[in-house]
């Protein structure tokens, strides 16, 4: 596989994309390779595995060997903490959590990986991360304070503190399970001031939440949730990669 930093580029010059996320946590190895061919077939661009809590060791090797076996997607690590470093992924979020209260997570954590991702050969892919209340799971875990929803010039901030500290994306995170997706408004001032990539995850569940976050302006949407309650992954999925890409 060439580098994903270039195939996510490459995409988003004719549109949006849309990415699943598959958390070790609570996910069944023995399943995990038909759910990654599931989310190939839904027409997904890439998966993202990681979670806030057990996506360390060997839990997250396996998962992402039985991804790899199941589909021919870019797999990218979305590490909850450097132990989530693994050498069979193709790329990992290079991710600092900029509105932590507590250094580890927004330069300590990313210092112990470092060394394990160039020896692995990893691609890193530098982001901003970004809590947005309610923040969930990661919000408590990762110290943060979580935007208040109705503040987006404070996301548009450290969205563009992002941009200008060179990182190549920022991932506005209203929390896995969120009640609601990361707000509209807020959404749309961080793409009146940034130029880079904006990624949007937490609480879309809906072809609708899907399109709503799109048109507001991010260019890549993330779920995580949905496909861990789906029956039918294909099914579930189809509709809201269709609503990402404006197909529907
Ligand atoms: C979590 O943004 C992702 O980090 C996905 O959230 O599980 O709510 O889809 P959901």
């Amino acid at each position: 596989m060439g580098r994903v930093s270039d195939y996510i580029a490459g995409k988003l010059v004719t549109g949006k994309l849309h990415f699943a996320l598959i958390d070790p946590d609570g996910a069944d190895i023995s399943t995990i390779d038909r759910v990654a061919a599931a989310i190939q077939r839904a027409g997904c661009d890439a998966i993202m595995v990681g979670g806030s809590t057990s996506a360390v060791g060997q839990a997250n090797d396996l998962t992402i060997q039985a991804v790899k076996k199941g589909s021919t997607l870019p797999v990218i690590i979305f590490p909850g903490n450097w132990s989530a470093v693994s050498p069979h992924a193709d790329a990992i979020f290079f991710m600092s959590i900029l509105n932590s209260r507590n250094p580890y997570f927004i330069t300590k954590a990313q210092a112990l990986g470092a060394y394990s991702v160039k020896m692995f050969n990893l691609e890193p892919l530098p982001m901003g991360y970004l809590v947005v209340e309610p923040g969930e799971t990661v919000g408590w875990i990762a110290e943060a304070d979580p935007i208040p929803r109705r503040k987006p010039k404070i996301a548009a901030a450290y969205a563009l503190a992002a941009q200008f500290m060179g990182m190549d994306l920022v991932y506005l995170e209203a929390g896995s399970g969120a009640s609601e997706p990361v707000p509209d408004s807020m959404i749309s001032m961080v793409r009146a001031v940034v130029d880079i990539p904006i990624l949007v995850g937490g609480g879309i569940r809906t072809p609708e939440q899907a399109s709503r976050v799109v048109r507001a302006g991010a260019d890549i949407v993330v779920t995580g949730t949905l496909i861990e309650r789906a029956e039918n992954i294909e099914e579930a999925l189809s509709p809201i990669v269709r609503a990402v890409k404006g197909e529907s």
